[in-house]
Formats: structure tokens, C-alpha cells, sequence
């Protein structure tokens, strides 16, 4: 953690002009590498096309990177509740109820592997306090029920069955505990919560997310308690430095629905919430960031970030179930969403710049159930069937400009390390490309080079009608992955027109595929 400078020097430094968009250190993992930074101040007064220019130089950490890549993870909503049909319990819930007949994290995982997922986060603990590891703060556990004799941990057995499988794991531990006595006392259930936070991080090898979520029901006459969240980021940091932290946490952020749905539009750079008054130019955003509602339809167009005090790459998370509870009920079995359902989620969640959080819920035998693993291989099977061919495979491509180094041939080459890119403050750019031969598609995929930064902000898809270009599809935001879908186009020559980007676009991947059935 770096000492403050105090505020003088800020104000001293902005008024002289000497301290224009700086870029702060990232507040975790160290990665002091990257060639950009996640996180900048701006200065009062700063103008606004030097707030865009900041605004494209911002980069993911090295650990939203990795989390980004992952693209598709699963929650498992697992406990008390599984055991009384209920979503949010009570908190003085019976520990004898909980008790699965053949729990089996295994077949969890290798489920979710074969699904092509690649992270579970399992609820550790819910909103009823009811913990699935037998932690040393609380006897309302796993430790007190029936199951394997009170000696039993799901979240260790989850956790050797994520690294058997090579699933990473993330922790969810819900802030609202309405069993833990403490709670409302603010001091001694920071105390508490950071305690248990401690303990998942420092007992089940590497976790890389942590999820706070901000539900509270306590309603106006209940308990209130102050979080004292910049503390729980630094137990997060202390243990697990490449973990994210999500929701109520500086690293990732909620989408804004739990339908599984994202924006059109969706920047990963945005305004972030910070302390009220004048900041030191050195504090991380950890020590600043102020938990906020990011749920509006617009959170990062110029316009947006034109009055912003601070911006950071501060990407969506998309979480939604795959049943209409988060947690299994019998009577929803034959309500699983269908593979073309979750198809049409992942289209519009990863598809639009976004990482799919999908929740599939293990039943009360500790299993998941049929239903939900017979949906989630046949929506693999379509996603497997649709991108097995890039159509865009021997096609020649041209582009209005390009920078030394970073060809147009680099959006279709399969090297995660090139890409394409202009000169700087080159903002529009044509990329044509000569098919092989006449195809059929009606998917387009689009991949930013977000290593660099995010910056496409309006695009046009064409194809040649043999007589003039014809448009078929179209966006604003690209980011880590656009997926856009179209009725089919049969054609050999195809462009993408991008109209408007900051500092200069790039292009890691440019795909065309056919949707499988
Ligand atoms: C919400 C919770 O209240 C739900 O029970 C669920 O855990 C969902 C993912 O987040 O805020």
C-alpha cells in the first residue's frame, strides 16, 4: 500500500499543469508491467478530449485480464436453502437440515468442464449465515448438521475438485449475515466478516474471485451495519493477490440485471465512484473506491466519462441462473432454460463485452440434477458445432491504414499476441476482406485488443452485392468480445467500416461463422 502525499500536492500540481490524467498504480497484483494502467484521476477542469485519450490508454489488471479470458463461469448456490426451498433464509434455520444424500463436487466439475465453463464460485455463505466450511467463528456450519458426521467441508471438497479438474474456484461470502450476532454491530462484524474472509482465503489454495454482493432486507427497522470495505479488500489483496473482487468490490461489476442480458453499448472503462473531497494523487483505488449503483443504460460514452473524477477498467460480470431461483427447487426441474436459451444468453452476456456468470444450482442430493446437465451439453454442442469453423479461414485482408508492426493479417491470424491497429489518432479505418470463395454466414465475431485498452465506439458490418456494399450488421462497443448475429449473408467480399474509436482501433480477431441448430 503506498503512503498518501497529502492533497497539497495534488491541487498544486493540477493547478500548475504539470499533473494532466496521471496514471496511478494498480492497486493490485503489482502489475506494474502493463504498459497502461486500470485506474486514473482527472484533474477538475481537465478537457474533455484529453479524458478520452486517457480514457482509451486505460487496462485491465493483470487479473482482470485473466478473469476476462475466462469468458464463461458458473455460481453454485449450495445450502441451507437447498434443504427449506427457500431463496433468502432466515437465519435461524435448524443445522440438521442441512443434509445432502450423495454430495459430489466432482461431478460438478467435470460438468462444468465438459460445458466448457471455467470457474465455479460456490456460496460459501448466505445471507442466513449458514457457512459450507466449519469455520472457527461461528458453530451455525457444516459442523454442526448430520452431514458426514458433522466433519464434513463442501467448500474443500469443491475446492480439490475444481484443481482435479483445472476449474479455478471463487468464493462467495455474503456481507448480510442474519444469523451472525454480531451483525449491526459494525466494529466486531467487520471483525468477524474479515475473520471468515481470512479463513477461505488462506485454507483452500488459490481463489480468484470474491464475490460481495450488496443485498440487505433488513428493511427500515432493522439492523444497520456499516462495512468497512476498504478492509476486506486488503485481506483480499494480502491473500490472494490475484483474486478479483466483484460487485461491491473496485474490480468487477454487476451488470445491472440477472437476466443474463448485457448492453449494446458496454464499456469496461467507466466513471468509478470515489471518496467525496479532494483525493491524494497516490492513493489506490482500493483506498478510494466508494461501492455504487452502476446500473444505468449509458455508464461510459464521452459524454459520461466528460465529468468524471476518476476512471478505471471496471468490466461487467453478467450473472443470471439457469432455473428461475438461484437455488435448487424440486418443483423447477422442468424449468431449466433450454440450450437455444442459453445460447441466446451467452450471445448477449460474453457476446457483448461481458463475462457469463451462469448459476447451476446443485439439488439436495449435493448433485447437479439431469435436467440442468442434459441443457448445459446441449448448449455446448451448439457452441461447439457453431465456432469449429471460422469462415474467415484463407481470406486475404486490407485495412485503410495500419501502424508499423501491427498488420491487418493479425486480426486473422490465430496469435493471441498480434493485433491490428492504427497510427494514433487515427479514429475511422475500413477493413476489407477477400473470402476464398462465396460463403454463408449469419455470425460475426469482433475482438478488441483490450491489452492496450478499449476503444471502438460505432462500427458497420458490409458485404458486396455484387453492385455496391450492402450493410448487414452493426454496433457501438466492441470490447474483449463482440458476437453479433444476422440473417444470412452469402457473399465473397466483406468490410468492416469502424466510424468513430478513441486514439486508435484495434483488432485481435475478426471471425464469421455459421450458427449451428
Ligand atoms: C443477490 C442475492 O440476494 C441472491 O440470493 C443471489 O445470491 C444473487 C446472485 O445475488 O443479491
Amino acid at each position: 500500500m503506498r503512503t498518501p502525499r497529502g492533497y497539497l500536492a495534488f491541487w498544486l500540481a493540477a493547478s500548475l499543469g504539470l499533473w494532466g490524467c496521471q496514471e496511478q498504480p494498480a492497486s493490485n497484483s503489482g502489475s506494474g508491467q502493463s504498459p497502461g494502467s486500470h485506474f486514473v484521476l482527472i484533474p477538475p477542469g481537465e478537457p474533455a478530449a484529453k479524458i478520452v485519450q486517457a480514457a482509451a490508454r486505460i487496462v485491465p489488471s493483470p487479473a482482470q485480464l485473466a478473469w476476462q479470458e475466462m469468458e464463461f463461469i458458473a455460481f453454485a448456490h449450495f445450502g441451507m436453502n437447498t434443504f427449506t426451498d427457500r431463496e433468502w433464509g432466515e437465519g435461524t434455520e435448524d443445522p440438521a437440515l442441512f443434509n445432502p444424500t450423495n454430495l459430489n463436487p466432482r461431478q460438478w466439475a467435470g460438468v462444468l468442464k465438459e460445458a466448457g465453463l471455467r470457474m465455479l464460485i460456490i456460496t460459501a455463505k448466505h445471507h442466513d449465515g449458514f457457512c459450507l466450511w466449519p469455520s472457527r467463528f461461528t458453530e451455525h456450519s457444516v459442523k454442526s448438521s448430520p452431514w458426514r458426521g458433522g466433519q464434513g467441508d463442501v467448500v474443500r471438497e469443491a475446492a480439490e475438485a475444481c484443481r482435479e479438474a483445472g476449474l479455478r474456484l471463487g468464493i462467495y461470502l455474503s456481507p448480510w449475515d442474519r444469523h451472525e450476532p454480531t451483525y449491526g454491530d459494525s466494529p466486531a462484524y467487520n471483525d468477524h466478516f474479515r475473520s471468515q474472509l481470512r479463513e477461505l482465503l488462506t485454507n483452500y489454495g488459490v481463489i480468484s474471485e470474491v464475490w460481495f454482493d450488496g443485498a440487505c432486507g433488513e428493511g427500515p427497522n432493522g439492523k444497520r451495519q456499516e462495512y468497512d470495505w476498504p478492509s476486506y479488500y486488503r485481506v483480499v489483496r494480502e491473500c490472494q493477490p490475484g483474486a478479483v473482487i466483484f460487485g461491491m468490490g473496485p474490480d468487477l461489476r454487476w451488470v445491472g440485471t440477472e437476466t443474463g442480458y448485457g448492453r449494446e453499448t458496454e464499456w469496461s472503462v467507466v466513471p468509478v465512484p470515489i471518496k467525496e473531497g479532494a483525493v491524494s494523487p497516490s492513493s489506490s483505488l482500493d483506498e478510494l473506491f466508494v461501492p455504487g449503483d452502476m446500473t444505468a443504460d449509458d455508464l461510459g460514452s464521452r459524454e459520461k466519462i466528460a465529468s468524471a473524477r476518476a476512471l478505471a477498467w471496471y468490466p461487467a460480470e453478467t450473472d443470471v441462473s439457469i432455473r428461475p431461483g438461484w437455488f435448487y427447487h424440486p418443483d423447477q426441474d422442468n424449468k431449466v432454460k433450454t440450450p437455444p436459451q442459453l445460447v441466446d444468453i451467452y450471445f448477449s452476456s460474453a457476446g457483448r463485452n461481458g463475462v457469463l456468470l451462469l448459476n447451476i444450482p446443485p439439488d439436495r442430493r449435493g448433485l447437479i440434477h439431469e435436467s440442468d446437465v442434459s441443457s448445459l451439453l446441449g448448449m455446448r454442442r451448439i457452441l461447439d458445432r457453431t465456432f469449429q469453423s471460422d469462415l474467415t479461414s484463407g481470406a486475404r485482408i486490407k485495412a485503410s491504414s495500419e501502424r508499423h508492426g501491427h498488420a491487418a493479417s493479425y486480426s486473422l491470424d490465430s496469435d493471441r499476441e498480434t493485433y491490428w491497429t492504427t497510427p494514433e489518432n487515427v479514429e475511422s479505418a475500413v477493413m476489407e476482406l477477400a473470402l476464398p470463395e462465396t460463403r454463408t454466414f449469419d455470425v460475426a465475431m469482433l475482438k478488441e485488443e483490450v491489452r492496450v485498452g478499449q476503444r471502438i465506439e460505432e462500427f458497420v458490418l458490409e458485404y458486396w452485392n455484387g453492385r455496391e456494399w450492402s450493410r448487414f450488421s452493426g454496433g457501438t462497443t466492441v470490447g474483449y468480445k463482440r458476437l453479433l448475429r444476422f440473417p444470412e449473408v452469402t457473399a465473397e467480399k466483406v468490410r468492416l467500416v469502424i466510424h468513430r474509436s478513441r486514439l486508435s482501433p484495434t483488432l485481435s480477431d475478426f471471425g464469421l461463422f455459421k450458427l449451428a441448430s
